[in-house]
């Protein structure tokens, strides 16, 4: 399986009822008017016409399921993503999908693994966004899609559209700095493997990537997605963000897992999470949408000789 010059085709999620933060469905649009289509197909790559997705409606009277907030917006809008990037995955192309909040990922993954079911996942994030239903102290579903995409979210009807199941053994983290006493007991109780920003200082993160493609794709024959929070950046080089950590990755170190996973040519999708342009001066929130695409640039091969 090798993945190479694929036809992309942009997701745009204007969405950000998984957290509390309005703005965040703001950022696709502001990642394309800062060039991104244009940018990529600088580097050689057939882009598909953005399809407009304005249809990322609020329901009325979604109340709260448990401690679950906008349950039925989520459900909704992420099942809408899950069809999207199944349409594109199924047709040979590259999805990559602007969000939008992390909430999205239930429905990027989804469409992956409908298309590609030997999917890994390489998660790139401050936050381990594993929570349960049960555990969630926010109620955020943004911190909770991958609970959903396991399979150890409970039976939740609402979310009875997500069919396959991740295997615990297929996911990876890279960039952990913020994660909460019941992820953190998911952690080991489902032996993910995960390298925070610790093993990143202490190995680096040219061994840290190595060894994470070792974990979820030994033989290197399964499809890569990649799912980047740019919360997972040091709040330094992209500071709008709903919620950042101090402490994150550096400029090079997050371009430096894109290329990486670029080289073994077998990138099938793309996620670029939590932008928020409505967050921050004017300078933080160019400099965020810029570093974002400049992100995704690096994914599909720019800056690599
Ligand atoms: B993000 C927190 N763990 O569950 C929760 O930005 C934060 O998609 C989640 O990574 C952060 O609300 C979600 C406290
Ligand atoms: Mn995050
Ligand atoms: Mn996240
Ligand atoms: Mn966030």
């Amino acid at each position: 399986f090798k993945f190479v010059k694929p036809q992309v085709a942009f997701v745009n999620a204007p969405f950000s009822h998984g957290q509390p933060k309005r703005g965040t469905e703001t950022g696709p649009v502001q990642l394309i008017k800062h060039g991104l289509a244009q940018q990529v197909e600088t580097l050689g790559l057939s882009v598909d016409a953005i399809e407009d997705h304005s249809g990322f409606s609020v329901l009325e009277n979604d109340t709260d399921i448990g401690k679950l907030k906008y349950p039925r917006t989520v459900s909704a809008a992420t099942e809408k993503v899950y069809q999207e990037v199944k349409k594109h995955a199924q047709a040979g192309k590259l999805p990559v999908t602007l969000g939008g909040d992390h909430s999205l990922a239930m429905g990027t993954i989804s469409g992956s693994l409908s298309a590609h079911p030997e999917l890994c996942v390489v998660w790139v994030d401050a936050h381990a966004d594993l929570n349960t239903p049960e555990t969630t102290e926010t109620g955020n579903l943004h911190g909770c899609p991958l609970s959903f995409l396991l399979g150890i979210a409970g039976d939740i009807p609402e979310f009875s559209w997500i069919k396959s199941q991740l295997h615990p053994s297929r996911l990876v983290y890279i960039g952990l700095r913020d994660v909460d006493d019941g992820e953190k007991r998911l952690l080991k109780e489902h032996n993910i493997t995960a390298y925070s920003m610790h093993h990143v200082d202490k190995w680096g993160i040219g061994r840290v990537v190595e060894m994470a493609l070792n974990d979820v794709n030994p033989d290197g024959t399964r499809p890569v997605h990649l799912s980047f929070d740019v919360d997972a950046m040091d709040p330094s080089v992209a500071p709008s963000t709903g919620t950042p950590v101090r402490g994150g990755l550096t400029f090079r170190e997050g371009h430096y897992i894109c290329e990486a996973l670029h080289q073994t040519g077998l990138l099938v999708a793309v996620d670029l999470m939590e932008v928020n342009p409505t967050l921050e001066d004017e300078r933080a929130v160019k400099q965020t949408v810029s570093v974002g695409c400049s992100l995704v640039r690096s994914a599909l091969g720019e800056t690599l000789l």
